[in-house]
């Protein structure tokens, strides 16, 4: 029964709390997560205490303690092009390396909503903006690895406000700024993901396909519920769904998860591959702090696979 919940938590969670930002701040949640030379590094979302969030870095040896950095890496933009579209601030970031570069997808969050914010790092010192990618309301864009028939792939999450369902869909892109071909991938189903989707995850390639991890929503009277589900796509075709897990494969259960300033939220941005064939799984905790869980990638194709 393992594959049903192949996911185990860390037993010192949380990894990251408000405790351990050197500056004041509200909370922190919601990291993207990558390795980079001899470090795992975290892009953490951390919420200062007028609401508005903006992304700190912060740097392990081990992948379980991490070191914050002393301050703030990117902040709301300030120029005419980006910052009318940052001035609430940045959200929920997602790494993806493509050809040696860091790609960094995130939520611009401003009065017309948010949409989604394309970047570039190379040593995670300089942070180049490259586009704004979609309109509003869109949200939990990551980007594939590989080119797909030469163009380069996202997954985004247009929708998911006033009625209009929230599906995870795919767009192409000859250069990352301009986008199209857009297609519907998967959507919320009645159940543990009936409110809406969206990819958590950057595509992972597996020899069965793109293994993706997205949190589902359930709305219930007291308010809502954030979980993981898993779906598989096709190599060459990733708007085709091989296959996911009926059930969802990591949810709420700690007090952290629980208890927060959103509770009942665990909500991954970042997944690190290990030589051994685990996976560790970075994810918000109740929009309060971060929680680290491992799972074999095997444990999670196989709950796909006997879905
Ligand atoms: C989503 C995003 C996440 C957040 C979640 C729960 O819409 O804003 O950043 O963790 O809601 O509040």
């Amino acid at each position: 029964m393992k594959h049903l919940c192949p996911f185990e938590r860390y037993a010192e969670n949380p990894i990251i709390r408000r405790e351990d930002i050197p500056y004041a701040c509200n909370t922190v949640f919601n990291a993207a997560a990558c390795r980079f030379g001899d470090e795992y590094l975290l892009l953490l979302r951390v919420e200062d205490l007028r609401g508005h969030s903006h992304l700190t870095l912060a740097r392990s040896e081990d992948g379980y303690r991490f070191r914050v950095d002393p301050r703030p890496w990117v902040e709301p933009a300030q120029d005419p092009e980006f910052g009318p579209y940052e001035e609430y601030g940045l959200e929920d970031p997602r790494i993806t390396l493509i050809d040696g570069a860091y790609y960094i997808t995130y939520t611009a969050f401003s009065r017309h909503g948010p949409r989604v914010g394309v970047a570039r790092t190379h040593d995670f010192q300089g942070f180049e903006r490259i586009a704004l990618v979609t309109e509003v309301p869109n949200k939990d864009a990551v980007l594939f690895p590989d080119r797909v028939g030469g163009r380069y792939a996202m997954l985004d999450r247009p929708g998911g406000y006033h009625g209009v369902p929230g599906a995870i869909w795919i767009q192409y892109s000859p250069d990352l700024r301009h986008w199209g071909d857009a297609r519907v991938v998967l959507g919320p189903e009645p159940g543990w993901s009936g409110a809406k989707l969206g990819a958590s995850t950057p595509p992972l390639l597996t020899d069965r396909g793109w293994l993706v991890l997205y949190h589902g929503v359930r709305g219930t009277g007291a308010g809502t519920l954030y979980r993981v589900g898993a779906t598989l796509l096709e190599r060459d075709r990733p708007d085709r769904v091989l296959g996911y897990a009926p059930h969802f494969i990591f949810g709420p259960e700690e007090p952290y998860e629980r208890t927060g300033d959103v509770p009942n939220v665990v909500f991954p941005c970042g997944l690190v591959p290990e030589p051994d064939g685990r996976l560790k799984m970075y994810y918000g905790a109740a929009d309060t702090c971060i929680g680290l869980a491992e799972a074999r990638t095997e444990d999670i194709l196989r709950a796909i696979e006997d879905g």
